[in-house]
C-alpha cells in the first residue's frame, strides 16, 4: 500500500505540498492538469513542470485523477476518434514523465453528485451530503446553481461551469444513449485507448460512478460487481483495472465492499483505492463522514483487512474529508480530516498486517 493525497496545485489549492508532505506516511500527490480544456492533449511541458513542483517537496506523482474523458467519446459521436487520439497522446506524455496510474471515470454529463456541500453535522463540522428526494424535484440547472454556490469560490473537479452551461444540448443527446449504449461506448474507448497504456506501462483505472445509481434519468454502468466485472472482462488486460472507490461504492447497502475488494483485488485489478466512511441515512440518502468504522455505516477494518489479504501493494488515498476547525477550502478536500483519515488508515493497516504475520 502506498499512500497519497489529492492535490490541486499551486494556487489552486488552499494546502501546500509542504503540509501534505508532513502527514505521516504519504508519499506522493494524486494531480491533474486543470487548465488543459476536456479533451485535449496534455503537453509535455506541463506535466514536466507540475512533477518539477511535487519532487521538489520530496513527494511522488505517479497518480494521475483525472484524465476526463470527452462527453462525445461517452456519447459514441463520430468525432470520438479525434478525442481518443488525444487520449492516448496524454497517456504517453504522462508514461513519460513516470506516471503509473490513471484514474477516469464515464459518469455522462455530471462527475460526483450531491445535494448539499457543507451539511452540518452535530460536532460543527461539515459534510458533503445526497439525498435523492431533493433530486426528483429540481432541474438539473438549479442543481448546479446549488451546487455552484456551495462551492466556496472553487472549481470543484468534474463541475467546469462552462461545460455545464451546455447541459440541455447535452441532456437532448443522450436521449439516444441507454446502458447498453454507454456501455459499448466505454468498450469502444478502451479497446483503443488499453494497447497503449499496455505498451507505455501506464494502469487505467476506471472510478465507479458517485453515487452509484442513474440520476435525472442519465445511464450509469459502473455501480456494482456485475457490471465492473463486465467492463473489465470486455477488454481482459490488467492495464485495464479499477480505482476501488469504497464511499462512491459504499452508498449502496448492497454492494459489499469487503467482498468485492477480495475479488478484483485477487484477479490484480485494483490499481488505486479511495477510503472513506458513508453513512447510509435513507434508500438513496446519504452523508459523509470521518473516517472512523463508528462515525459512518461501514466496518473499515474489515476493508482494510481485505485489502490486506489479497495483498494489495497500489496506491491508496484518504476520500473525502470533513470541514473542520475553521479551515475554509474546496469541499470535501480539506487538509485536517484527510490527514486523520490516513493515521487512521495506517493504523488499521500496521494492525491487519500483523495479525495476517502472527497468526496465518
Ligand atoms: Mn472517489
Amino acid at each position: 500500500m502506498r499512500i497519497v493525497f489529492r492535490w490541486y496545485g499551486e494556487k489552486n489549492d488552499n494546502i501546500t505540498l509542504e503540509q501534505i508532505r508532513q502527514i505521516p506516511g504519504v508519499e506522493g500527490v494524486v494531480g491533474a492538469l486543470f487548465d488543459v480544456p476536456v479533451g485535449e492533449v496534455w503537453p509535455m511541458d506541463k506535466i514536466l513542470k507540475l512533477k518539477e513542483t511535487v519532487e521538489r517537496a520530496g513527494l511522488k506523482l505517479e497518480v494521475i485523477e483525472s484524465v476526463n474523458v470527452h462527453e462525445d467519446i461517452k456519447l459514441g459521436l463520430p468525432t470520438r476518434d479525434r478525442y481518443i487520439e488525444n487520449y492516448k497522446e496524454t497517456i504517453r506524455n504522462l508514461a513519460k514523465a513516470g506516471v503509473k496510474v490513471v484514474c477516469y471515470n464515464f459518469m455522462p454529463v455530471f462527475d460526483w453528485m450531491r445535494t448539499d456541500l457543507a451539511m452540518k453535522l452535530p460536532d460543527g463540522s461539515e459534510v458533503l451530503a445526497y439525498d435523492h428526494s431533493l433530486i426528483e424535484n429540481i432541474t438539473p440547472e438549479e442543481l448546479i446553481k446549488r451546487v455552484k454556490e456551495g462551492s466556496q469560490g472553487f472549481i470543484l473537479p468534474g463541475w467546469e461551469w462552462d461545460r455545464l452551461e451546455k447541459l440541455r444540448e447535452t441532456f437532448e443527446l443522450y436521449k439516444s444513449v441507454d446502458e447498453n449504449k454507454l456501455f459499448e461506448n466505454l468498450v469502444y474507448f478502451l479497446e483503443r485507448v488499453v494497447p497503449v497504456c499496455e505498451e507505455c506501462g501506464v494502469k487505467l483505472a476506471i472510478h465507479p460512478d458517485d453515487p452509484p445509481w442513474s440520476i435525472f434519468g442519465l445511464p450509469r454502468i459502473v455501480t456494482n460487481k456485475e457490471n465492473i466485472e463486465k467492463i473489465l472482462k470486455a477488454v481482459d488486460s490488467p492495464h485495464n483495472g479499477l480505482t476501488f472507490c469504497m464511499g462512491s461504492l459504499g452508498a449502496n447497502p448492497e454492494n459489499d465492499i469487503p467482498e468485492m475488494i477480495r475479488y478484483f483485488g485477487k484477479m490484480g485489478r485494483i490499481h488505486f483505492v479511495h477510503l472513506r466512511n458513508v453513512k447510509i441515512t435513507g434508500p438513496k440518502r446519504f452523508h459523509e463522514t470521518a473516517h472512523p468504522s463508528f462515525c459512518g455505516s461501514h466496518d473499515m477494518f474489515e476493508i482494510v483487512k481485505a485489502l490486506q489479504d489479497v495483498g494489495f501493494d497500489g496506491y491508496i488515498r484518504p476520500d473525502h474529508g470533513r470541514m473542520i476547525w475553521g479551515e475554509k477550502g474546496r469541499p470535501g478536500y480539506g487538509l485536517y480530516d484527510r490527514a486523520l483519515g490516513i493515521t487512521y488508515i495506517l493504523g488499521l493497516w500496521e494492525a491487519t498486517k500483523k495479525m495476517k504475520e502472527r497468526y496465518c
